[in-house]
């Protein structure tokens, strides 16, 4: 079991007035809180895009769902959580909470944390911008999920099989390629880091979700990556870039990272790749 209390270095401190411009009075001002991460323990999944924005940003949090049970861990702890009279109450995990705050759906979290971790451009523009591609990387991690679960989440694999060979075709033939292209040019378009990421001058949570979705398609489809891949230098580039970044790597060496596996979202049955 991994360690779920972390605090990945010193978490930055914010100027009292940077966090007042940047927070707009809808965030609390405050700088020290450990965020609290509700999470399925056992795989990477839609909590990943969540963990990798903390550890970037040096932010304490706990992964409530990963502490043992007798120290309010484990998925009983997680379905309390869920089933807990918040309002509006989450509909399905990933959840972070800040203080009172607690905010569900994966892109709207990564909005939070760009703004209070420094990890989204500080003007509006840059900041919807960052925002468009992290729902649209939303969008692709839908359909990477839709590979092996086209007819039902609730139904086994092995009772979609055939569904999921003919999904997974259209995926690797045509949606993969059509979206990893988009992230490509989006690359090779953004001056402000001469290309060197998504939007603005510096990386960001979409950065860090991009990294993140590489890594699960290359895991998930190894000869349909390749294949896609081939032309596209600036993904690759932006794969090497973040997993070479000091809290990063270091996240990625430790317990803390799971492996994928055949539970999460990137999964990898070799039928489903390409031949
Ligand atoms: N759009 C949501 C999707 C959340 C979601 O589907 N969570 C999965 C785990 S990755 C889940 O537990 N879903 C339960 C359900 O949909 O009933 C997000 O991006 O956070």
């Amino acid at each position: 079991m991994s360690k779920a209390i972390h605090s990945a270095t010193a978490a930055p401190k914010e100027p009292q007035a940077v966090t007042a411009r940047r927070s707009r009075g809808w965030v609390p001002a405050m700088t020290s809180d450990t965020y609290k991460l509700y999470y399925w323990p056992m795989l990477q999944g839609r909590g990943e895009f969540v963990r990798l924005a903390l550890e970037e940003g040096g932010a304490a949090y706990v992964d409530v769902a990963r502490l043992p049970e007798d120290k309010g861990g484990g998925i009983e702890a997680l379905l309390a959580f869920l089933g807990a009279q918040e309002q509006p109450p989450p509909f399905a995990p990933p959840v972070l909470t800040l203080g009172d705050l607690v905010v569900a759906q994966t892109a709207n979290i990564l909005l939070l944390l760009g703004r209070r971790l420094h990890l989204a451009p500080e003007d509006e523009a840059g900041e919807l911008a960052c925002h468009q591609l992290q729902l649209t990387l939303a969008d692709l991690v839908s359909e990477a999920h839709d590979t092996h679960h086209p007819v039902a989440s609730g139904l086994y694999y092995e009772d979609q099989k055939a569904e999921a060979k003919t999904r997974a075709k259209d995926f690797t033939a045509r949606r993969m390629p059509k979206f990893l292209s988009y992230f490509e040019r989006t690359l090779e378009h953004n001056s402000a880091s001469a290309g060197a990421y998504l939007v603005g001058s510096d990386r960001s949570v979409a950065d860090l979700s991009l990294f993140q979705v590489l890594e699960g398609l290359a895991y998930a489809f190894p000869r349909g990556f390749e294949q896609t891949t081939g032309d596209c230098p600036r993904l690759l580039a932006l794969r090497r870039r973040i997993a070479e970044r000091p809290r990063v790597a270091a996240y990625l060496a430790s317990s803390r990272r799971l492996p994928f596996n055949e539970d999460g979202i990137f999964r990898r049955y070799p039928e489903l790749d390409i031949g």
